[in-house]
């Protein structure tokens, strides 16, 4: 059997059990876009302007909602009027990684109410099987999808080998589990999708540790199926639609060369 990899979105999206991958690879083939914008701004103003900006350009918005100062209920119901303006999906970057009961208080309520609004979420698994039941408990009635760590993009992380072989595991035997944050694709089992942080055209990291590679590295070399970038896109003196035009064609054609001549 052909690897995922070799397959077009548009077919996977077909053969896809989950809604929400069906939908995200309908959206990634409408919009020849396998880009996601890591939104890391710290005001509502500023993250409802780049995600209208760049929202034609991505399949997914990235937030880390718990870094707007001036967070409310309204950027919530703007953020999601903007995904249906732009057709793009909102994964909110949470990192959840606690037992399962609490884990289940803060996606579904608190000030945020993530469950509520971020079609998708992720989590480290370093609890055990028990977060991903708990994060089910709440999403999975919603049609929401949840990813796992199974690497990060970091100078030295720890999520490596048997760790990250665990991820695996979880993520097949779990059906709300979609996929993956990592550098590569992780298994033929189930088409779980990844999609990898730490992408860059031009830096090759930052003073903290981040490290970036290319679109043809991520996605023709290793598989990937979405590239998330944040200050390659928005940072300082950057026209932010035009880096998001830059790089839905770099990952697109770097997409393209995976699959080969027709
Ligand atoms: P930037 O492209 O500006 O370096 O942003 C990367 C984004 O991806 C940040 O929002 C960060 O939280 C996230 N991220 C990462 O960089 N590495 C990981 O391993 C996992 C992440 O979620």
């Amino acid at each position: 059997m052909a690897s995922y990899s070799q397959k077009t979105y548009a077919q996977r999206g077909k053969e896809h059990a989950h809604p929400l991958v069906k939908e995200l690879f309908a959206i990634m083939e409408r919009k020849q876009s396998n880009l996601s914008l890591a939104a890391d701004v710290s005001t509502k103003a500023e993250l409802l302007a780049l995600a209208d900006t760049v929202g034609p350009y991505i399949c997914v918005l990235k937030t880390h909602i718990d870094v707007v100062s001036d967070f409310d209920a309204d950027l919530v119901e703007r953020l999601q009027e903007l995904a249906a303006k732009h057709d793009f999906l909102i994964f909110e970057d949470r990192k959840f990684a606690d037992i399962g009961n609490t884990v289940k208080l803060q996606y579904g309520g608190g000030i945020y109410r993530i469950a509520d609004w971020a079609h998708i979420t992720n989590c480290h698994v370093i609890p055990g099987e028990g977060i991903i039941q708990g994060l089910a408990e709440v999403g999975k009635p919603k049609g929401r999808g949840l990813l796992l760590l199974a690497e990060m993009s970091s100078a030295g992380m720890l999520a490596t080998g048997a760790y990250t072989d665990k991820n695996v595991e979880m993520a097949i035997a779990n059906d709300f589990v979609i996929g993956f944050i990592g550098s590569r694709r992780f298994t033929e089992e189930r088409d779980l999708i990844t999609m990898t942080p730490g992408v860059g055209l031009h830096a090759s990291g930052d003073a903290l540790g981040q490290q970036y590679r290319t679109p043809t590295k991520i996605i023709t070399e290793n598989g990937s199926d979405i590239i998330i970038v944040g200050r390659g896109i928005y940072g300082p003196g950057k026209d932010a639609a035009a880096e998001a035009q830059r790089y839905r064609e770099a990952g697109w054609t770097a997409y393209l060369n995976r699959l080969g001549p027709k």
